[in-house]
């Protein structure tokens, strides 16, 4: 294919959803981009041997390996890509830097916001030496998002009164789902917080380029216990009747004030019956609103406000045309792109800032301001009062 480009050698470091997105993504962005490296999928890491082999073979990795250790050590490795569960993001990642391998890191970045600051910190020490850190904050590289982005920027709605987002999914509206690794505190950091509300945190904020200044709000957990899954627990099939606690937030729910001084709403929930990866964001400013929801993820909704109000109204822009970010490289206007295509963008745009010696985006200092404000949401709920966002 490219043999004349420099190789860029990946280690993945996990196997499972993420890991199956992110394979996808390094196999198909130079198919379809014209990349200035090459990325080669040379080794994908996990504990069972039988099982990491099977993965290899499986999602297109040339070998497999059993030790994080051994594939951050070695000298054939360029890249480490972290698709792990939290509590291992900032041994990895730390360990990868600090032997020079850039790295691309699944979000939240951290389970903390120490373990967050020791990892923008590695990541700064590491760039002054030429070596790259990402957080997957995969949404941003929609192109609706990109699209409403630009529009933004462009002053197409004015200025900014408010935002509002919510990330709404039901999985677990069922109270024998079984305890997963994501209901697990030690290992996810929190719940619906984290894994989800940091997704729509981080896409307002990069949409309106701003921050949060401070938040007030509070976390629900409905469901409490919840059956051991036989995979999850390493015990028999008979376990499926002993019970687990659940020991982070099933819902979440929060006002925010950013900088510039507008004002934010937001939910996350694994309880909202009926939605199923729904993340809803509309920006409502004083010359126009903008409307966006995955579930409908090709299109941008759009109200001009300076159209006269008998003939304005919401329209549809279906963001496939080839100007649109990201989109020209794929297919003919109107033929839609999905979910995975937010994995390739970002492989994408991280080979290329690697290839430039820039700085990608989202950085490890971005993924620890959004664990900031999920620290202060969690602060908010306990003490039941404004917190302002640390850092
Ligand atoms: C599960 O809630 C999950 O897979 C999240 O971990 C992802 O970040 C989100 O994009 C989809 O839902």
């Amino acid at each position: 294919m490219t043999h004349h480009k420099p190789a860029l050698r990946v280690g993945m470091i996990g196997y499972a959803f993420m890991g199956a997105a992110h394979s996808q993504a390094w196999r198909t962005a130079p198919r379809f981009f014209d990349l200035p490296l090459d990325p080669v999928m040379s080794v994908v890491c996990g504990r069972d041997t039988d099982r990491v082999a099977a993965a290899a073979e499986q999602l297109g990795w040339a070998s497999s390996s059993t030790s994080w250790e051994e594939v951050v050590a070695r000298e054939d490795i360029d890249l480490v890509d972290v698709c792990t569960p939290g509590n291992t993001h900032a041994e990895i990642a730390i360990a990868a830097l600090r032997a020079g391998k850039h790295v691309l890191c699944e979000k939240p970045l951290a389970n903390t916001v120490e373990e967050a600051e020791e990892m923008a910190a590695a990541a700064e020490e590491a760039a002054r030496g030429g070596t790259r850190a990402m957080v997957g904050f995969t949404y941003r590289r929609v192109p609706a998002i990109g699209l409403a982005r630009r529009m933004i920027a462009e002053g197409r709605i004015g200025e900014i009164r408010h935002v509002r987002a919510q990330y709404l999914q039901d999985w677990l509206v069922d109270p024998e789902a079984p305890l997963s690794w994501r209901l697990d505190k030690k290992l996810a950091g929190s719940g619906a917080l984290g894994d989800i509300g940091a997704h729509v945190v981080d896409l307002t904020q990069h949409l309106v380029g701003d921050t949060i200044a401070e938040v007030t709000g509070t976390l629900s957990t409905f469901v409490t216990e919840r059956p051991i899954a036989a995979s999850s627990s390493g015990l028999s099939a008979s376990a499926g009747t002993e019970r687990g606690p659940v020991t982070v937030d099933d819902a979440t729910a929060f006002l925010a004030r950013f900088e510039g001084g507008y004002l934010g709403v937001y939910e996350a929930t694994r309880f909202a019956t009926g939605r199923k990866n729904s993340i809803r964001i509309e920006i409502n400013g004083t010359r126009g609103s903008l409307a966006f929801d995955f579930e409908d993820m090709n299109v941008l909704e759009f109200h001009d406000g300076s159209i006269p109000d008998c003939e304005a109204g919401f329209r549809r822009i279906i963001v496939t045309e080839a100007d649109h970010p990201w989109v020209s490289a794929w297919w003919p206007p109107g033929h839609g792109l999905g979910y995975e295509h937010g994995f390739t963008h970002q492989v994408v745009d991280l080979t290329r800032a690697i290839a430039a010696g820039e700085q990608p985006a989202p950085s490890f200092a971005d993924g620890l301001q959004v664990q900031r404000v999920l620290a202060a949401v969690e602060a908010s709920a306990e003490h039941r009062r404004w917190e302002a966002v640390a850092g």
